[in-house]
């Protein structure tokens, strides 16, 4: 290419990728009331900046290729920081490598562009391989945290076993997002922890964490729950004492195992929880999002829990590297009681969907619970029925009266 063309090429790179980072998100059409998904995914591969991808000097790159690919952009951590929504995405690299990332949106739902470099984050005297899902916090301390995955290869593991890690809690902190100061991973009983989460507020002038204990490698054979435990100090976080808060359960949405999303946002009515829980299928595990409701003054102790799930992969969401995943680790509330809820699909990209702290309170103290067999479940939805077979009566809609006395019947003969 000559340096006429290689210029022209550039600027077709950039001009691409502009209408990528510009383009408007609507609300998609028909919600469930619970919530509303975005059209588009706030965060691709696509989205990462040329910079980061290209080299894009005709000297050593005479035929503008990628040097260095993005593979995609997803887990988000998020914080609304000075009416800035920003949150902080897992990159991965086409090296399989997750590195930090800040993109910064004026509005939560579009035009997320990446700030100019990823975060460098410090390591610990032991490097971690890789880094994955942070969840950022701002703590009453007044440090914004950042806590996440930190795996290395489990050492004990023989030659020939190239995949077996050993995961962690690394922990850092920071005032800005850019400048980060890394403190010792966290401690407990368990020789492995993921999708740690730090409580905002202390507990018994104690840090809190929300934890997820396991013992076996990466499948949650033994063990496994979301976890609770407290530790004295964020420079040296050593729990003693875990004790399991919501824990795995047969034939629901979280058999397999579980994990918290983002810290829990605080209402009137308890701290509000959005997690994911993760059951088998006959094509692998299948990972949805669930929502519940713990006291305020013990936060461990959860008073509502509506049965299944709150969002699960939909349509292309259902498609990526990791299919039929839906995962979130960060969530941002608001002033006015909207809440954008930040999810990332099939381990791939990131999308946004919008409730409001009204509605999903709503739906955590009004779903019922779920009562772990079918009949049970059956029972659940006929007293529904029924009770709105009654509202529809009274109300004498066209069309009802006939359903109406067929179900209540039906209703008597139960
Ligand atoms: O691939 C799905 C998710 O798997 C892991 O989550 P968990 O430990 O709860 O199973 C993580 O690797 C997560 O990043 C990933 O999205």
């Amino acid at each position: 290419m000559n340096q006429a063309a290689f210029r022209k090429s550039v600027q077709e790179l950039f001009k691409q990728q502009e209408k990528l980072l510009a383009r408007r998100n609507r609300k998609s059409p028909g919600g469930n009331g619970v919530f509303d998904r975005y059209e588009f995914p706030v965060l691709t591969a696509a989205h990462a900046p040329i910079t980061w991808r290209y080299d894009l000097d005709r000297k050593t790159n005479p035929l503008l290729l990628e040097r260095m690919g993005v593979n995609a952009t997803f887990n988000a951590g998020a914080l609304l920081d000075e009416g800035k929504f920003l949150v902080v995405a897992r990159v991965e690299g086409a090296d399989r490598k997750s590195f930090f990332a800040v993109a910064e949106s004026p509005n939560g739902v579009d035009n997320f562009r990446f700030w100019e470099y990823p975060i460098l984050m410090p390591e610990t005297g032991d490097p971690d391989t890789n880094v994955y899902d942070m969840r950022v916090v701002k703590h009453e301390d007044g440090w914004i945290y950042g806590l996440f995955c930190t795996e290395r290869k489990d050492p004990k593991t023989p030659e020939w076993d190239t995949s077996s890690a050993v995961a962690q809690c690394g922990i850092a902190r920071t005032r800005d997002l850019k400048t980060w100061e890394r403190l010792k991973d966290l401690k407990s009983k368990s020789p492995q922890q993921r999708n740690v989460v730090l409580h905002p507020k202390f507990v018994d002038g104690k840090y809190a964490f929300y934890t997820r204990p396991q013992d076996d490698f990466i499948q949650a054979g033994k063990g496994g729950g979301i976890g609770w435990g407290l530790a004295p100090s964020i420079e040296n976080a050593v729990i003693d004492e875990e004790i399991i808060v919501d824990n795995r359960e047969y034939h629901t949405i979280q058999e397999v195992k579980n994990g918290l999303g983002p810290a829990p946002i605080k209402t009137p009515k308890g701290w509000l929880h959005l997690a994911h829980g993760v059951r088998n299928t006959a094509a692998g595990l299948r990972y949805v999002l669930y929502l519940f409701l713990a006291e305020l003054e013990r936060p461990w102790v959860i008073t509502h829990k509506p049965a299944g799930y709150f969002i699960a992969p939909e349509g292309w969401e259902r498609v990526g590297d990791v299919s039929n995943v839906v995962f979130s680790n960060g969530w941002i509330e608001r002033k006015n009681g909207e809440v954008f809820i930040y999810y990332a699909s099939s381990d791939t990209r990131l999308h946004v969907a919008a409730s409001s702290v009204e509605r999903l309170l709503d739906y955590v103290l009004h779903t019922p619970a779920d009562p772990l067999r079918s009949r049970a479940c059956v029972e659940q939805r006929c007293a529904l029925i029924e009770k709105n077979l009654a509202v529809l009566r009274a109300l004498r809609l066209p069309g009802t009266k006939r359903a109406s006395k067929k179900a209540a019947g039906t209703a008597k003969k139960r």
